[in-house]
C-alpha cells in the first residue's frame, strides 16, 4: 500500500510508512467486531501501518500492548479502554516517549486532561437518556407501577456507567417505573441469556421491561425469554442500544421494541486523526459521531441500510 506522504511539523516530508499501535479491548460483541473490522480498513485505506493487538478483556494486557508500541516506537497510539480507571501511570509513560495518544470508544478517568490528545467515541449519557425517553412514550398509556431488567456491561466500562445514568435520568420522570433488577452481563450473548434466565426465575412474570446495555445481551436474553414461555417485545418490552442487523432483524420480527444507535465505525475518524496529527496540526479535544434511536416502526425500512 501506498505510504502517506505526509507534511510533518518542519519541511521534510516523512516519506515512510505512519505507524499506529492500537490496543483493542476485545472481542465480545458484533459492535466490536465490527469497531475493529473498520479500523482496520481505514488504516489500509490511508496507508496507515497498523500495529493491533486484542486484549480480550484483560486491561494489564493493554499495558504490555502499549509498551510494546513504545518499544517499536510507533507514531502514535489509540487505546480503546475496557474500564475507565487505572490509566494514569502507563499514560505517563507514553507522554515521555513523546507519542501524541487518542482514546476510542470508551472514555478512561483522568485527572490529567494533558495525556491524550482527543477522544473519538459516542455519548453514551445520550444514549441510555434516549431508551429511557422511549420508554417514557411506550408506556404512557400504561397505568401503575412499571418493573424494569436491566443487563450492564461489562462492571466499571463507561458505557455500562453512562447508558444507566442517562436512563435512570430520563425515567425519573415517572416515579411508577423502577428498576426492579439489575446485574452486569458483560455485553455477551451468552451472559445475557444466563442473567436473564436468573431474572425470570426470581420474579417470573413480574418483569414489565428489559433494558439491555448492547444488543448481543438483548438477543441472549431473548432466548431466555422465549424458554421461559414468554414472548419478547410483547410481555417484556426490549430496549437495546449499538444497532447490529441482529438486533434491526429482531425489530422486524416484534422481539425488540427500540434499538439506540452506537455507531462501531471510528475508523475514518481515527486515521483522519492521526494524519493530522502528523502534519502537526491540534485536534478537537472530543470527537463525537452522532447517533439516534430506531423503533420497530422503522425497522423495517432501516433493516437493509445497516452495516454491521
Ligand atoms: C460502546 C462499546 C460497547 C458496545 C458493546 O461504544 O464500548 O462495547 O455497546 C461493546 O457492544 O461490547
Amino acid at each position: 500500500s501506498s505510504a502517506a506522504v505526509i507534511q510533518t511539523g518542519d519541511t521534510e516530508p516523512l516519506n515512510r510508512q505512519v505507524k499506529l499501535g492500537f490496543s483493542q479491548l476485545g472481542s465480545e460483541s458484533d459492535w466490536r467486531l465490527a469497531n475493529t473490522k473498520s479500523i482496520e480498513e481505514a488504516a489500509k485505506e490511508a496507508g496507515i501501518e497498523l500495529l493491533f493487538k486484542n486484549a480480550e478483556q484483560s486491561q494489564e494486557k493493554q499495558f504490555e500492548a502499549v509498551r510494546s508500541f513504545i518499544k517499536e516506537g510507533v507514531d502514535v497510539i489509540a487505546i480503546a479502554p475496557v474500564v475507565e480507571t487505572g490509566w494514569e501511570p502507563i499514560l505517563r509513560e507514553v507522554q515521555e516517549a513523546g507519542i501524541p495518544l487518542l482514546i476510542l470508544d470508551r472514555k478512561m478517568e483522568l485527572t490529567d486532561q494533558s495525556l491524550y490528545v482527543s477522544f473519538i467515541g459516542s455519548d453514551f449519557y445520550e444514549e441510555g437518556r434516549m431508551a429511557g425517553r422511549f420508554l417514557l412514550d411506550k408506556m404512557r398509556d400504561q397505568p401503575g407501577e412499571i418493573r424494569i431488567a436491566e443487563l450492564r456491561g461489562t462492571e466499571g466500562a463507561s458505557p455500562s456507567i453512562d447508558r444507566g445514568t442517562g436512563f435512570r435520568d430520563a425515567i425519573k420522570e415517572r416515579a411508577e417505573l423502577t428498576i426492579y433488577a439489575s446485574e452486569p452481563a458483560d455485553f455477551t450473548q451468552e451472559r445475557g441469556k444466563e442473567v436473564m434466565r436468573s431474572f425470570l426465575q426470581s420474579y417470573g412474570d413480574e418483569i414489565d421491561v428489559l433494558f439491555a446495555h448492547n444488543d448481543d445481551m438483548a438477543l441472549g436474553a431473548i432466548e431466555a425469554v422465549e424458554e421461559h414461555g414468554l414472548r419478547p417485545g410483547k410481555d417484556i418490552i426490549i430496549i437495546s442500544v449499538d444497532g447490529t442487523r441482529q438486533a434491526f432483524e429482531m425489530m422486524v420480527e416484534g422481539k425488540i421494541n427500540a434499538v439506540v444507535e452506537c455507531n462501531p465505525m471510528l475508523g475514518p475518524n481515527v486515521m483522519q486523526a492521526v494524519l493530522e496529527l502528523m502534519e502537526g496540526r491540534t485536534l478537537p479535544k472530543r470527537i463525537i459521531t452522532p447517533e439516534r434511536i430506531y423503533t420497530e416502526v422503522t425497522a423495517e425500512r432501516e433493516v437493509a441500510n445497516r452495516k454491521y
